[in-house]
């Protein structure tokens, strides 16, 4: 083989490239940040796959890969031999089984891609070696035979799947006999959906088919494609027998190979298929955290360490200037912050598949951890005393004022003449009245700021207990999933 590179000029990355890394990046993210909630199964074929698309593209970037695919005996490794000329492909019904992938290339260096596509060397033969003269535009095409993939020895199916991702054009090949097969349709075929715009399908043997009925025949093959949601893709009439019909497919093929792209899209289509076996594993959306549940959750907490009763207790003192017994707030039962957390885990959980809300399940402290954290939170706020002294010092006051204006009245200290007295006082004995209802005022509101004060402070401390114990370590998991879900579904669209 030589070393020609005739598709892409060495140094120029194609076009797109940089785009296509940070999908590929961004995808390599999305399954890190999965990990422990996504299928572990799902993740490591995520990764395997991840690493053959970086790999086919570290190796290939300027060759286009077709593969022929299709049915045992559907006429494969004959229009391998008639593509390139040679009898290289085990055909026919003497080795009627293709047990190992072939690949035949024109005109290029592909010994890394065909290693990592698994063709042993000994399968390998290079185009210009045998019609050297021939300028066909094929140059940087590689074109693999692919082993059966309904054989009933299952190692062949493996490795076609293993190919198919790595496959820039693929042929599909069939038989007119045997195409309407269930597992071609079904399995293969359907899931080729998105990569259709890079899919020619063959009827291949219509040597075989009365020329009365090839339109039939044709439209027939076309109708079933249509079903597939194969609209709209390549299909021609072939025969590798004669060697007749090839003209359209060598023509598509040197299209894919003259469009440098060809390899980007490849890979795209990959990265979609990769997002599309991931996005089993996310849920449509997560809910948002929202202020009203934070303060829903911190004023429950709040209630079952009895929050509230102190808060009462606080007002009640207000209504009396004797001093009076403040109930002081415990620490909730078990049982209590079990319902609490319960409630939070499933409005947390909305939408989440199961893994995900076992996720969550270990990442949010248990019951008796959040019970512990309240109970330390609780004792950061100081339950506070009513003041009872300014207001008892008022009454004092209107009492020691009252008296004297008696005295003064009832002693014979005739500082004034009598009316003058008197009218003193009546003057102290109603500043001695109004003292009563000021100082209960005085009492009433130092309660009631008290009071307040302390069910702002200790709600203030139940939210960061809420903040702590449950906002941030299940904000974290639904950040995780949101991340993943963005870049899963954004193959969604395609994906049907
Ligand atoms: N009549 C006819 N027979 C074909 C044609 N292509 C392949 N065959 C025969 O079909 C059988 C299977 O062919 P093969 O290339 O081994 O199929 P593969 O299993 O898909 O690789 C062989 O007997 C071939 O001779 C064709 O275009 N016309
Ligand atoms: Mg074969």
């Amino acid at each position: 083989m030589t070393n020609a590179h005739a598709n892409v000029p060495e140094g120029s990355a194609p076009r797109g490239l940089s785009d296509f890394e940070k999908s590929l990046e961004a995808i390599g993210k999305a399954v890190d940040v999965g990990r422990g909630c996504l299928d572990d199964f799902q993740i490591a074929r995520a990764q395997a796959d991840l690493e053959k698309v970086k790999a086919r593209f570290g190796v290939g970037a300027g060759l286009t890969v077709a593969a022929l695919a299709g049915g045992t005996g559907s006429g494969k490794s004959s229009l391998f031999n008639a593509m390139t000329g040679l009898s290289f492909a085990d055909a026919g019904d003497i080795r009627p089984m293709t047990e190992e992938a072939a690949a035949c290339v024109w005109n290029a260096e592909a010994d890394s891609l065909l290693d990592m596509l698994g063709v042993r060397p000994a399968r390998r033969i290079a185009y210009e070696s045998l019609l050297v003269d021939t300028e066909d535009g094929l140059d940087g095409l590689v074109l693999l035979d692919l082993p059966d993939h309904d054989s009933v020895k299952i190692v062949h199916s493996t490795t076609v799947d293993s190919i198919l991702p790595m496959v820039d054009v693929l042929i599909w090949v069939l038989d007119p006999q045997k195409y309407a097969d269930h597992l071609i349709h079904d399995v293969y075929l359907s899931q080729m959906r998105r990569r259709k715009d890079h899919m020619i399908v063959l009827l291949n043997k219509t040597d075989t088919v009365l020329p009365e009925r090839m339109d039939e025949l044709m439209a027939d093959v076309r109708a079933k494609l249509d079903a597939d949601g194969l609209e709209g893709v390549a299909l021609y009439a072939v025969s590798a027998y004669e060697e007749s019909g090839l003209d359209p497919v060598r023509e598509e093929l040197r299209a894919a190979v003259a469009e440098k792209e060809t390899g980007i899209r490849t890979a795209e289509a990959e990265l979609d298929a990769i997002r599309v076996r991931l996005a089993n594993g996310v849920g449509r959306g997560e809910i948002e955290i929202s202020d009203a549940l934070v303060e829903q959750t911190a004023r429950q907490i709040a209630e079952t360490s009895g929050i509230p009763a102190v808060v009462e207790s606080l007002r009640h003192a207000g209504t009396t200037i004797r001093p009076s017994a403040i109930a002081r707030p415990e620490k909730p039962a078990s049982s209590m912050v079990s319902a609490t957390r319960d409630a939070w885990m499933s409005k947390a959980k909305a939408g989440l598949p199961e893994r995900w809300g076992a996720e969550l399940d270990r990442r949010v402290p248990a019951a008796d951890e959040i019970r512990r954290s309240i109970g330390a939170a609780l004792e950061t706020v100081a339950l506070p005393i009513v003041s009872t002294r300014v207001p008892r010092l008022l009454v004092w006051v209107g009492i020691l004022v009252a008296v004297l204006g008696v005295l003064q009245v009832v002693l014979p200290v005739p500082f004034a003449f009598l009316p003058v007295r008197i009218g003193l006082m009546a003057a102290c004995l109603a500043f001695a009245g109004a003292m009563f209802p000021v100082s209960r005022r005085m009492q009433l509101s130092t309660a009631e700021g008290t009071a307040e004060r302390f069910d702002s402070r200790s709600r203030e401390a139940m939210e960061k207990v809420v903040r702590s114990e449950f906002v941030s370590p299940t904000q974290e998991v639904l950040d995780r999933h949101r991340r993943v879900r963005e870049e899963v579904l954004k193959a969604l669209g395609e994906a049907g």
